[in-house]
């Protein structure tokens, strides 16, 4: 065979494979002209070039404009405003009404009470009321624990009997034939008796081997019926003695 006749049929060949595999019968019959009278042959398309660059924005579309919708909730309220201006000036009020005073009759009314506030006096310290400078001494009568005696004199703008000298310490005695509680402990700090303002003493009138605080625990103080004192403890009921300031 000649050499030439061979490179055609070796051509044809790999024509015919490549063309069952991509080219129509169709593009067979267009290039087969070419080859039987071409010298050379048109080579296959390429492969699809990369995308391109990404366009402009287009023109806005004209479609219709859909209709208007609802209307939207209510805001917020807005804030308060201004203070407005003072209102006019009033008319002028009535005048006052004077209230007329009787000098006399209140004067003979204060007359009648002084007496009156006398005569009781007299009654009170012809019985129990003991009386010391400016203090009144005055027993209710009855037993009770040392805090009802604070109570109860409290409740009569009193305090709880506190004898300052021997004076005192004998009025407080004779208005009761029965130990009664003074306004002394040493319930803050044991063995240190004070008053009911927290002072120290500078009157006491202790019986002997007292203050012992036996029992256990003796934080308040009576007055024996002869006068001299004992710590005891304020659970226990003692008369009550009060002393006034007149
Ligand atoms: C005794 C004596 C006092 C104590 C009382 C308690 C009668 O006196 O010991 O100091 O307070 O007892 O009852
Ligand atoms: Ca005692």
């Amino acid at each position: 065979m000649p050499p030439f006749l061979f490179v055609l049929l070796l051509l044809l060949s790999v024509i015919q494979v490549t063309d069952s595999e991509t080219v129509t019968s169709e593009d067979v019959q267009k290039t087969c002209p070419a080859i039987a009278c071409c010298p050379g042959l048109n080579g296959f398309p390429g492969k699809d070039g990369r995308d391109g660059a990404k366009g402009e924005k287009g023109e806005p579309g004209e479609g219709l404009r859909g209709s208007q919708g609802p209307p939207g909730k209510m805001g917020p309220p807005g804030a308060p405003g201004a203070p407005g201006a003072p209102g006019a000036k009033g008319p002028k009020g009535d005048p006052g009404k004077t209230i007329e005073c009787a000098p006399s009759s209140t004067d003979s009314e204060i007359a009648s009470l002084r007496s009156e506030l006398e005569r009781i006096k007299n009654w009170l310290y012809f019985s129990l009321v003991k009386k010391v400078g400016k203090k009144l001494f005055l027993s209710s009568g009855e037993k009770m624990s040392f805090d009802k005696v604070k109570a109860l004199c409290a409740r009569v703008q009193a305090s709880v009997a506190t004898p300052r000298n021997a004076e005192e310490n004998q009025a407080i005695r004779s208005t009761t034939t029965e130990a009664a509680f003074l306004g002394i402990t040493d319930e803050v700090n044991e063995g240190q008796f004070v008053d009911m303002k927290g002072a120290s003493l500078s009157y006491t009138n202790w019986n002997e081997y007292e203050p012992n605080n036996a029992n256990p625990g003796e934080d308040c103080v009576v007055i024996l019926s002869d006068g001299k004192w004992n710590d005891i403890p304020c659970s226990r009921s003692f008369m009550a003695v009060c002393e006034f300031t007149v």
